[in-house]
């Protein structure tokens, strides 16, 4: 038996049934080792998008995506996906080929400093010793994945590993060693600590960032909310307080007196710590020492941070225990955070195209979520742009996908693939901008032959609108430059692909086309032909839609 073999067999034994992949003569031999290991591969057609992929499975499964890519390019071409995983907080194992270690520093085929790489986009990354390493080298990437704040982990391997003669693939599978669990936890001084601080506070507000977004930690930080009976609010978007889908959020968040951030970093989605009243209290409970420290730097060492490194995921149980002994009571406060994040202008019902004339964006939300409400399970996913903003204003679901706030576009056609694969009997809706549907419109040949199906909604206004509307706000209408695209039929594109493809013109098509989508059991792509619709601005008391000033 070979290295490959045990790599193979050990991720089998972690509970891995499959790995999303791009081929190269580096990694055949794990292929081979696949067959045995009774593990299927998911063969895409760009790197990026094998990631992709396994960080929607990360997000969904809770437990790692995997994804294997050859060296040098094939590896270079991943690293997007590691990015957005990293800043998603979503578990990742990365597998690479690598040029035999005997071969280094003499101009090996593929040669490249691949975990070095990864070192900046990834929690872990190292390069494989031998083959008889490979089985530990797994069962760590899952273990360091998974532990703390949950993020993508790399490891390279040297052809010579993984052909490696490994002579009793059972005895080695026996040897591979996991990790004792390592959670971090307050301690009983600690939590009553927390408790306190919280029950002293008129206006404490809970933020829970990405890692606590997403399956049981959700349930769990739901639970404190309610417990406490103080306000709950998850950030996970590149906008941060100005995402539409936290309606006039940042108006509340300013009048918070206490703010404890759960795996939330006071990052630029809290425009650096500015956005928090300067006299509230704020008390992080994190399991990064950089993310601590970062706090401290944007914050100052002041009486008001308290901070404690522990895992947010592991604390929030214990500390809802010690919260029971808080009076609750519906306060105003609560109700004032909840009026203010569901908060959607009035002005947007009107926001209605003449018939014969592109649509509204916001139209486009109204018939989609109607689409969506048909189900009793499903999954949104959103991507890209202007209006990638308008569908997380608009659209909720019962799980919702973004890129985070990586703010990464291009992400939504591998992300509804794996989202298939992970609920098979959920409705899954994908919307992206045309320009975002280019990144990995081919994967839909992937999801053709693999039967996964979803509804992707292309709001087509023949631009980069996001970048568009910059150009109009910032520099004026007359130096707008290179934003604009083709009024391209990409519906076509999927029917080409053996897809089922819609063009949608006029908003009373709009359900029509998305049962037919749907019930065509092909992945499927709606053409709709949209505005160029700045994305929406929350602001109670401002009646219009415009461009908020953040990252693109
Ligand atoms: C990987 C990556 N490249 C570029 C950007 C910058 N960017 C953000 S939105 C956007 C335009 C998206 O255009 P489109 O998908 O057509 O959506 P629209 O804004 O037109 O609704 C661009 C280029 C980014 N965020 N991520």
């Amino acid at each position: 038996m070979r290295g490959a073999d045990l790599l193979a067999q050990t991720l089998a034994n972690l509970g891995v049934d499959r790995i999303f992949s791009l081929s190269g003569n580096q990694i055949m031999p794990v292929y081979d080792a696949c067959i045995d290991a009774g593990i299927k591969l998911v063969h895409v057609r760009q790197e990026a998008a094998a990631v992709h992929m396994a960080d929607a499975w990360g997000r969904l499964t809770g437990q790692p995506g995997v994804a294997l890519v050859t060296a040098g390019p094939g590896f270079a071409n991943s690293l997007t996906g590691l990015y957005v995983a990293r800043v998603s907080e979503s578990p990742v194992v990365l597998l690479s080929g690598h040029a035999p270690l005997p071969q280094l520093g003499r101009g090996a085929f593929q040669e490249m400093e691949q975990a070095e790489m990864a070192s900046y986009v990834s929690k872990a990354s190292w390069t494989a010793k031998n083959a008889l390493s490979l089985g530990d080298d797994v069962a760590n990437a899952f273990d360091i994945a998974l532990s703390g704040r949950p993020g993508p982990v790399h490891i390279a391997l040297p052809a010579d590993a993984i052909n490696g003669e490994v002579d009793d693939l059972e005895g080695a599978l026996l040897q591979v060693r996991r990790r004792p669990p390592s959670a971090v936890e307050l301690a009983d001084g600690d939590l009553q600590k927390v408790v306190h601080l919280l029950s002293s506070a008129d206006r404490p507000l809970i933020l829970a960032g990405s890692m606590m977004l997403r399956g049981d930690p959700a349930d769990a930080i739901r639970n404190f909310g309610i417990t406490t009976g103080i306000p709950v609010v998850c950030m996970e978007s590149p906008r941060g307080i100005n995402d539409p889908a936290l309606g006039a959020f940042a108006e509340v968040l300013a009048s918070a007196d206490l703010i404890l951030l759960m795996g939330k970093k006071l990052d630029f989605t809290l425009q650096l710590g500015e956005a928090i009243d300067p006299d509230a209290s704020i008390v992080q409970i994190d399991p990064d020492e950089d993310v601590l420290k970062s706090t401290v730097r944007n914050v100052g060492d002041s009486a008001r941070l308290t901070t404690f490194k522990a895992d947010p995921l592991s604390v929030v149980g214990p500390l809802t225990d010690v919260a029971t002994e808080i009076e609750v009571s519906e306060t105003e406060w609560l109700v004032e955070v909840s009026s203010a994040v569901s908060y959607q202008p009035d002005s947007w019902l009107n926001m209605r195209a003449i018939p014969g004339e592109p649509l509204c964006s916001y139209e486009v939300t109204q018939a989609v979520q109607e689409y969506l409400n048909g189900a009793d399970e499903s999954i949104f996913i959103s991507d890209g742009g202007e209006f990638g903003q308008w569908a997380q204003a608009c659209i909720t679901s019962s799980t919702r996908i973004i890129n985070g706030p990586a703010g990464s576009i291009g992400t939504a056609i591998p992300f509804a693939m794996a989202a298939r694969l992970a609920r098979p009997n959920a409705r899954i809706v994908t919307m992206l901008g045309d320009g975002t549907f280019g990144f990995h419109a081919m994967e839909l040949d992937t999801a053709v032959r693999y039967g996964l199906d979803f509804v992707a909604v292309v709001g087509n206004d023949s631009a980069w609108n996001a970048e568009y509307q910059i150009q109009l706000r910032e520099y004026g209408e007359d130096r707008t430059i290179e934003t604009e695209l083709l009024s391209s039929r990409y519906d076509q594109v999927a029917v080409a692909l053996g897809a089922h493809g819609e063009y949608v013109t006029n908003a009373d098509d709009l359900p029509q086309a998305l049962d037919r989508a749907g019930s065509s059991g092909l992945p499927a792509c709606i053409n709709v032909v949209i505005n160029r619709d700045a994305a929406p601005v929350v602001r109670r008391g401002v009646e219009s839609s415009g461009t908020s000033a953040t990252l693109h």
